[in-house]
């Protein structure tokens, strides 16, 4: 049963959520090789990008509630489930230094739109969807969602999305600016790795630089964002990235990123 696939190519390591007969719904063993597959991605020096998908028609239907509703009746402690696999998977894509895209295939409803805003950037198939459907079980925001989405569209909205929990399609994302590109859905797969291989050959370490500049900055003083700011451009100047780059630049060439 492989209930996540995981491949690299060109330096882009691709993760799909593949249980589609659930609409990739998470149950434990689901998570658990999801966070195998992003750990190895994390780890691995080869890797440069991330890609984030779904089988089927659906990106991912957040938390498995058969295998919830079990857990349920058999008087299961249900906050090991936020604790044990939510929390490491979503620090996992954020903590990680090297960019992470979701393809945003189909929907992506409560934990599953949750992990889908904690990746770096989003692309979205016209045919997505997202609902944030935790009150719609009564359950609170998880998976980072309180976090990630009032950055993405400002408290007010996100408490209009969290509270109310009515699903919004492609075009309102992009409204909303929760995906940063809509394409046609036969396109997303092409447009999603084209986006991914340009990361994977770009500044790795000015990347890793930059997601933990906005991770930090997003709950910090000024003075202490400039200051970790000031510590990361210390280590990037010290990159054959960036001293190739600036050669780059004088000569009029293009310059070519190796990643250290
Ligand atoms: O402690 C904890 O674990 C708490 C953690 C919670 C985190 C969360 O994620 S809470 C939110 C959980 N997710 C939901 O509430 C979403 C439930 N699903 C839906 O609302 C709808 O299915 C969708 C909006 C996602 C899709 O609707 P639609 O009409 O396109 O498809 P469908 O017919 O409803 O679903 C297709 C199949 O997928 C269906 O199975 P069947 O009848 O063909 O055998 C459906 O039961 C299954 N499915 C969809 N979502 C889930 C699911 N099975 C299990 N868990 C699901 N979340």
């Amino acid at each position: 049963m492989n209930e996540v696939r995981y491949s690299v190519d060109d330096a882009v390591a691709t993760v799909v959520l593949d249980r589609p007969e659930a609409m990739n719904a998470l149950r434990a063993t689901t998570k658990v090789a999801l966070l195998e597959a992003l750990t190895s991605a994390a780890r691995d020096d080869a890797v440069r990008a991330v890609l984030l998908t779904g089988a089927g028609r659906a990106f991912c239907a957040g938390q498995d509630l058969a295998e919830h509703a079990a857990n349920l009746e058999a008087g299961r402690g249900l906050n090991d489930t936020v604790r044990a696999h939510y929390n490491p998977i979503v620090r996992t894509i954020t903590e990680m230094d090297k960019p992470v895209v979701a393809a945003v295939n189909g929907v992506a409803a409560g934990a599953g739109a949750a992990l889908s805003f904690a990746c770096d950037l989003r692309i979205a198939s016209e045919k997505a969807r997202f609902a944030m459907a935790f009150s719609g079980v009564a359950l609170a925001p998880d998976s980072g969602a309180s976090w990630t989405l009032q950055r993405l569209v400002g408290p007010a909205r996100a408490a209009e999305l969290l509270l109310l929990g009515e699903p919004f399609g492609a075009d309102r994302a992009l409204e909303l600016g929760i995906v940063s590109r809509v394409v046609p859905a036969e396109e997303l797969d092409a447009a999603a790795r084209a986006l991914a291989v340009r990361l994977a050959q770009g500044p790795t370490s000015a990347y890793a630089a930059a997601k933990r500049a906005l991770r930090f900055a997003a709950s910090s003083s000024l003075a202490d964002a400039l200051a970790l700011e000031a510590d990361l451009q210390d280590a990037c100047v010290k990159t054959d990235d960036h001293v190739g780059a600036t050669r780059a630049f004088l000569d009029k060439e293009r310059p070519v990123f190796r990643g250290r």
